[in-house]
């Protein structure tokens, strides 16, 4: 395991009231020949972190992903796993998420204790994230495939009330995703109610596809906002954007 240089990165931006972009890479939404070509845009994106990762994974490539877009890029590559199997130790570091939003326990502690032996012995580091399901206007890939509810958007205090109790239990970072390709954007109070009352840096992800989304989650207390779909969808999405 590596000691925690990206963990201390995002901290530092944290404290100094940085705003992190981290762009998701879904392996089987990208071809490993055009790989290059889509680094290349991340780096000139103004982006400070890549994500691997997806709620299912239909090619088994991951190594060989994660390799071509570390030799592509400088940026800290970090998986973003779905389940237990998504471990490459070609990435810097994986975020070690535990669904709290949902009541699955294999999603909660299960494919934790069938990575940990795994994890042990890699050079990832592992960065040790509350995960939260926010519910985002029609099902997501990530709530059927965790058989998890999501929490109510009308409901910030339960997402508060269930962040806070992952920083209790020691985790280090927050997710809040409306899950990828999300209707609707984690809501603005939502997001402010979990900074107000978390010390941890907030991670926030689903929909957001233009600068006005970006800015309002950063506005509203996130530290790293994700961006997946709407990159996928359009490579040249931060020539418009301006960021
Ligand atoms: C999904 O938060 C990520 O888990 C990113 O979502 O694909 O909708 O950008 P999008």
């Amino acid at each position: 395991m590596k000691k925690n240089s990206i963990l201390k990165y995002i901290q530092k931006a944290k404290k100094n009231n940085q705003k992190l972009l981290a762009i998701l890479l879904d392996p089987d939404k990208i071809s490993v020949e055009t790989i290059p070509s889509v680094v290349q845009k991340i780096n000139e994106s103004g982006a400070n972190l890549i994500f691997i990762g997806g709620s299912l994974l239909f090619k088994n490539i991951l190594d060989e992903f994660v390799q071509n877009v570390k030799i592509n890029t400088h940026l800290p590559v970090i998986l973003f796993p779905g389940n237990a199997i998504q471990i490459s130790d070609k990435a810097d570091g994986i975020l070690f998420l535990s669904l709290i939003s949902g009541r699955n326990p294999e999603f909660l502690i299960g494919n934790q204790v069938i990575a940990a032996p795994l994890l042990k012995d890699s050079t990832l580091e592992i960065l040790s994230t509350s995960y939260l399901l926010i519910e985002s206007g029609r099902e997501t890939t990530a709530s059927y495939i965790s058989n998890t509810k999501p929490i109510p958007r009308h409901k910030p205090e339960i997402a508060m009330a269930t962040a806070l109790a992952g920083e209790m239990m020691g985790h280090q970072l927050i997710y809040l995703d409306g899950g990828s390709g999300a209707l609707h954007t984690v809501p603005a109070e939502l997001i402010q109610l979990v900074t107000n009352h978390c010390s941890l840096p907030i991670i926030v992800g689903g929909g957001i596809k233009t600068k006005e989304q970006i800015n309002d989650a950063y506005k509203n207390g996130a530290t790293i906002v994700v961006i997946g779909t709407a990159f996928e969808k359009n490579n040249n999405l931060f020539n418009n954007l301006q960021l």
